[in-house]
């Protein structure tokens, strides 16, 4: 068996961080968030965190706390969600065009990809192993397949193999649909805060146990293709003053885009004029 993901820096070059994703399913960028960004979210999230109560389900985890819609939360997350290995890894693998007849036309379409879910998984003292699972299975999708999912954790704090890093089995991506994970071929992932761990929506993982007696606090980000729902209802999640916080790369992420080609679209148009507009109104005219 394979050993554990590879490591990269962030001016890995992009070429071979998408090979290692390819292969392995999955790869470490250390220092992906600089110092300054990663005390900003921590002291727009920390309020929100403390507030928060413990899971009731054994999937979520008891001993767990989770907070989501982060980008209402904060307006800094342009430099981790943009990050070039991030963004960049997850436009290269998932953007791939799509041949179709229209008429007589032979065509190709690219898909949009969009921000999905988004969330702080803090694992407390005495949480146990979360079930081996792949994120892709929420679109009730068949394996192998072209991949739709690029995710990211942010070590908020240190993750180590004894207080839960995110347990991942590499290569598992490449498994059909009839092979179940075992705890025993799953990593654990180590990375000092600010480091990211990506991975491919096909690929088995699941928060680890935290047998130590401080807190694991991680932040995962989600980016699917736009032609699926989004996991997280991001229009529901983020008010209108938060998304228009964030600069129109972002906004588009967030589902103000129209994917290829016509999917999202609000009165015929690209839903992106939404926020352009002074006052959308459903059913109104829209006045740019
Ligand atoms: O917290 C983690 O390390 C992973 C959590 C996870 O995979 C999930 O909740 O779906």
């Amino acid at each position: 068996m394979m050993a554990g993901l590879i490591r990269v820096t962030p001016d890995a070059d992009l070429d071979e961080v998408v090979e290692i994703l390819e292969r392995d399913g999955g790869v470490i960028v250390e220092n992906l968030v600089d110092e300054a960004t990663l005390a900003a979210l921590w002291s727009d999230f920390q309020p929100a965190l403390d507030a928060c109560p413990y899971g009731e389900d054994w999937y979520n985890g008891k001993r767990t706390r989770r907070v989501s819609s982060l980008f209402a939360r904060t307006a800094h997350l342009t430099p981790v969600v943009t990050h070039p290995l991030y963004l960049g890894a997850a436009r290269r693998i998932m953007q791939q065009p799509v041949p179709m007849w229209i008429g007589k036309s032979r065509v190709e379409m690219t898909p949009t990809i969009q921000i999905s879910g988004t969330q702080l998984i803090e694992i407390h003292s005495g949480q146990g192993k979360q079930p081996l699972h792949r994120d892709d299975a929420l679109h009730l999708r068949r394996h192998p397949g072209p991949t739709s999912r690029v995710q990211l954790m942010v070590a908020m704090s240190e993750f180590t193999a004894a207080n839960g890093g995110t347990l991942v089995i590499p290569g598992s991506h490449h498994w059909d649909d009839e092979r179940a994970p075992e705890q025993s071929e799953a990593y654990p992932t180590e990375m000092p805060a600010g480091s990211g761990l990506i991975w491919l929506g096909g690929v088995y993982h699941g928060g680890g146990r935290n047998t130590t007696d401080t807190p694991r606090t991680g932040m995962t980000i989600a980016l699917d293709l736009g032609n699926l729902r989004q996991e997280e209802n991001q229009y529901l999640a983020v008010p209108r003053e938060a998304v228009l916080a964030y600069p129109e790369e972002v906004r588009r992420l967030l589902g103000y885009d129209r994917c290829p080609p016509g999917l999202g679209w609000y009165e015929m148009e690209d839903p992106y004029v939404v926020l352009e507009a002074d006052a959308p109104t459903p059913g109104v005219p829209l006045t740019v």
